[in-house]
């Protein structure tokens, strides 16, 4: 390996997303490793913890969980706080963005139709709105969590909001973080960032 590696799945998506941005803002030039479903069944057990993304980079064992990734790559980059209060403030964030997933990811396994359109209904009905709430109450005047410049904690809100505004999740509603003004901003803003596009016109 001669330069650093981030491997997720084929998709613009999620965890692996989000850790591609960080590294592409960043200005690393990384190898971005995708890999097909059909493969991952044998490579789940060489990785740390069972999931992707896995982070290597020459001299350093494996690192996985998107949040430490995250956290590593903006301390060097300049995008997360240096200030170790701050630095913690952007990391229950982040966390918070984990605690959804950890919330809605089960639910994608439902093979029983009935069962997960009742299941992600009561999402829609009690979680996802206290989740909203609990993360705009987080936010300043913006547009980004930290005021005008984006930080690693800005990608994980982006695609967080991002999962459902396309509407491609059967059952919750595309506009279910629509109440959430500056939570909505951050998705915005992220989503105008002009490094951002740069990443999304390379196809
Ligand atoms: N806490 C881990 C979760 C990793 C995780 O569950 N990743 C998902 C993809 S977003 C995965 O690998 N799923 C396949 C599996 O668990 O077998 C993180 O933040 O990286």
């Amino acid at each position: 390996m001669s330069k650093p590696k981030l491997t997720y799945f084929d998709a613009p998506v999620s965890r692996g997303e989000e850790c591609r941005l960080a590294l592409h803002l960043a200005g690393v030039d990384f190898e971005d490793v995708r890999i097909q479903q059909a493969d991952w069944p044998a490579l789940k057990p060489q990785t740390p913890f069972g999931g992707l993304p896995m982070y290597e980079e020459p001299g350093h064992p494996v690192l996985a969980q998107s949040n430490a990734i995250l956290v590593l790559i903006g301390r060097r980059h300049g995008l997360h706080p240096t200030d170790a209060f701050e630095a913690a403030r952007h990391e229950a964030v982040m966390h918070h963005v984990e605690d959804l997933r950890a919330n809605v990811g089960p639910t994608i396994r439902i093979k029983d139709e009935a069962e997960k359109k009742q299941r992600r209904e009561a999402l829609v009905e009690s979680f996802l709105p206290a989740w909203g709430a609990s993360a705009e109450k987080q936010l300043g005047d913006g547009p980004f969590f930290a005021g005008s410049r984006l930080h690693v904690v800005d990608l994980k809100l982006h695609m967080a909001v991002r999962w459902f505004a396309g509407g491609k999740v059967d059952h919750i509603p595309a506009t279910i973080f629509a109440a959430y003004p500056k939570l909505s901003r951050v998705h915005d803003a992220v989503r105008d960032h002009a490094g951002v596009k740069a990443w999304y016109a390379k196809g």
